[in-house]
């Protein structure tokens, strides 16, 4: 059983996917209000969804018909109707190597004619890249936003041309069913409330904690950051946030400000990394000051990257919360119910897995991390 967590987001214009992992997650889910998905070891991409984005659930969604006043009616699977995938960062990143594998894999699957950028974390080139995919005859995209604001001139040559734009992983300033389709994603804000829990477990609720931000600019950092200061702030009186930069969610970056940070705090004994990029990082910076990561500072970080859940397993570090980047199934049921009757929501949140020490080894013997 594999899963989580979490609960819906604010408005009702919002879906929840669910899986469940392990016994212990599963208990931790609160309001988990949708099941279990991948059975155990099942780490198949149907076994990643558990419910259609379709909005039957809550009132009428965006279809073709009513968004940004009428898109032509398309079948995504004849072969011919071209698909633009954007990707924003490099695949280096085994987030984003998840994510790319799983568009191309579920466009495979449906026959669709997928064509696709990555931008390497630029947001003039994602621009130029959506323009060109345009050019090239997409007429859908799915794009993965570098950052919330950046890509007004691709948002606006799409809207012009009357071609839908779904967004996956980070938003866009905008609004849904008028400026893109839809949103969907993980619930940023609470895997940064889940890690202030793991973090104060961790370090008995007194940790002196150093936060690794990621990239400006977009509403992951933003909720992630929010989300963990909150919690903090709302359940942990003792533990202090001593020191908070931005390593823009890169390993090399991760290492050099945990690096500095180290020698212009000696207090540091935990670390919240916004991504395990950046947690590869600063494990490595702790051990170049000659301290050992999990013993005398604590980690915790969101991703749920194999290199970094092995590293909860050996203790290295405390927990990691998943963000699940297999949307592809998720992404194209959401396109074929815009054109269909069902509609799409607003946000379709995608839940995570939870990792701790608990069932990291267990994730990783049943294949369940990527
Ligand atoms: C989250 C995604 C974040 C990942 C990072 O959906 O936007 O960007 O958590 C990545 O690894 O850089």
């Amino acid at each position: 059983m594999y899963t989580h967590l979490w609960a819906k987001a604010g408005s009702a214009a919002v879906l929840t996917v669910s899986l469940c992992l392990t016994a212990t997650a599963c208990t931790n889910s609160g309001d988990d209000s949708s099941g279990s998905g991948a059975a155990s070891g099942d780490n198949s991409a149907a076994a990643q969804q558990v419910a259609s984005p379709s909005a039957s659930a809550s009132g009428p969604g965006c279809t073709y018909q009513s968004y940004g006043g009428g898109a032509p009616k398309l079948d995504i699977t004849d072969g011919k109707t071209v698909v633009g995938f954007s990707q924003s960062e490099s695949t280096s990143n085994p987030f984003r190597a998840t994510e790319t594998k799983s568009i191309e894999a579920e466009a495979k699957k449906l026959g669709v004619k997928l064509i696709e950028r990555n931008a390497n974390a630029d947001v003039n080139t994602q621009n130029s890249q959506i323009e060109d995919m345009i050019a090239q005859g997409a007429k859908v995209l799915i794009v993965a936003p570098e950052n919330s604001d950046g890509l007004g001139p691709a948002l606006a040559k799409a809207k012009a041309k009357k071609i839908p734009v779904l967004t996956i992983d980070r938003t866009v300033t905008g609004t849904a069913c008028t400026d893109y389709v839809a949103f969907i994603g993980s619930n940023f804000y609470g895997q940064a409330q889940v890690a202030a829990d793991d973090l104060a477990a961790a370090t008995g609720s007194s940790g002196h904690v150093a936060i690794l931000t990621g990239s400006p600019g977009n509403n992951v950092t933003t909720d992630r950051t929010k989300g963990f200061q909150d919690q903090v702030k709302a359940k942990y009186p003792k533990m202090k946030i001593v020191a908070s930069q931005t390593g823009n969610f890169a390993q090399t970056d991760g290492q050099k400000v945990m690096e500095q940070l180290l020698q212009a705090h000696s207090d540091i004994n935990a670390v919240y990394a916004e991504n395990d990029e950046m947690a590869l990082g600063a494990i490595q910076a702790i051990k170049s000051a000659g301290k050992t990561p999990g013993k005398d500072i604590k980690i915790v970080s969101i991703d749920g990257i194999e290199q970094m859940v092995q590293n909860v397993a050996s203790g290295t570090a405390a927990a990691d919360i998943e963000t699940n980047p297999r949307f592809g199934p998720l992404a194209f049921q959401a396109l074929q119910d815009f054109y269909g009757t069902a509609g799409v929501q607003d946000k379709v949140i995608i839940k995570d897995g939870h990792f701790t020490s608990d069932n990291a080894k267990q994730a990783l013997d049943q294949g369940l991390v990527y």
